[in-house]
């Protein structure tokens, strides 16, 4: 058993500030995620080291980008500087704990493919660079609802990724890490992903079937993702939550309804956090405090959903809302989350 990860923090900025920050902190930067309408400028001139998936996604509210970056949070004065390398499509940062990888991958006609070679690259990588363990992956690609060669692209995203899966089990083993998968207006296939050397646990959903056993109405292959990951460090408790939507079971609730669906997301999330906790023995976790990023397919449903989260959660909420496609034709919305305990965690804008 190896020791705890010394600690990892994220934190939402618009993506401008990045630039802003001080050398020492930029030092500290495993990676980052960046949303925004318009992919013109959006190159982190000053922080080029940072590896960083740029996915082209309005946000619904009154910033124009926002960006969520992966620090590494031991004091900078007894880190090692973090290490930087590139491995075919992959570009990652990485410490002696933890690997932060992006890659982005053309799909020359099959997304299916692409899926099944982006995969194969991580898994290569994981092995080549002994980090065993993965902690969570954020999945973009174009049109995901689309449907070529007879199948829709999600389904195939779903047919590559567990094609990888299979073919690395030795190394790789069953685990299933904390997930999302959102459509995009265009853009290659864009996958983020993070590493480590210490076993995170893998957290179920009691009110929905583990997406890995959904039957095969949803496509051929099951999404290869757990609804979440716990994963302990000497700084505190990480509860990584998948993109988390209105399914219970394995069905699609309140079709055309964002309000409904919006409450029975919020439902799920509770009852993904409180099966956390549970494992923990102690309520670690709180609904009411995690900084949010939520997904909406129309961005004519903003109020609706915004509404929906502030009346569940009796208060303002913590969230930033990005116009993405959702992996079911009929889901409406999709939310995902880091929880850090204790409550007070770093994330939020600045
Ligand atoms: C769901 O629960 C909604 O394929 O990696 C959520 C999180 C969803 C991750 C993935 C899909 C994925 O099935 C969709």
């Amino acid at each position: 058993m190896s020791l705890p990860i010394t600690g990892i923090e994220t934190i939402c900025m618009p993506f401008a500030n990045i630039e802003q920050q001080e050398q020492s902190w930029k030092d500290k930067a495993l990676g980052a995620i960046c949303f925004s309408a318009s992919l013109i400028d959006m190159k982190i001139e000053g922080a080029a080291e940072i590896p960083t998936i740029y996915l082209q996604a309005p946000l619904l509210d009154e910033n124009e980008t926002s960006t969520e970056v992966w620090l590494n949070s031991l004091a900078s004065s007894q880190a090692k500087p973090l290490v930087n390398g590139a491995k075919n499509a992959i570009q990652y940062r990485l410490s002696d704990e933890l690997l932060f990888g992006v890659i982005t991958v053309p799909e020359n006609g099959v997304l299916q493919n692409a899926a099944e070679s982006a995969y194969r690259q991580i898994f290569a990588l994981m092995e080549e660079m002994d980090y065993p363990y993965i902690y969570r992956f954020w999945n973009y690609m174009a049109d995901i609802n689309g449907i070529s060669h007879e199948l829709e692209r999600y389904r195939q995203f779903n047919v590559g990724r567990k094609n990888a899966f299979l073919a690395y089990a030795t190394s790789v083993g069953t685990q299933l890490p904390a997930a999302c998968a959102l459509g995009l207006e265009s853009g290659p296939l864009t996958i983020a992903f993070l590493l480590g050397r210490q076993a995170p646990i893998a957290v179920e959903n009691p009110r929905q079937i583990s997406a890995y056993e959904y039957p095969e109405e949803y496509g051929p292959r099951a999404p290869s993702f757990s609804r979440a990951t716990l994963l302990h460090t000497e700084q505190n408790e990480i509860l990584f939550i998948s993109g988390t939507a209105s399914i219970v079971g394995h069905l699609t609730m309140h079709p055309l309804d964002a309000v409904a669906q919006t409450n029975e997301t919020l439902e799920n999330l509770d009852a993904v956090i409180n099966e956390a906790n549970q494992m923990l023995g102690e309520k670690k976790f709180d609904l009411r405090n995690i900084y949010f990023r939520v997904y909406i397919r129309s961005a004519s449903d903003l109020s609706l959903v915004r509404n929906e989260m502030e009346r569940y959660m009796g208060g303002a909420v913590k969230a930033v809302f990005i116009q993405a496609d959702i992996c079911r034709k009929e889901l409406l919305l999709e939310i995902e989350a880091t929880a850090f305990s204790p409550a007070s965690n770093h994330m939020g804008a600045i």
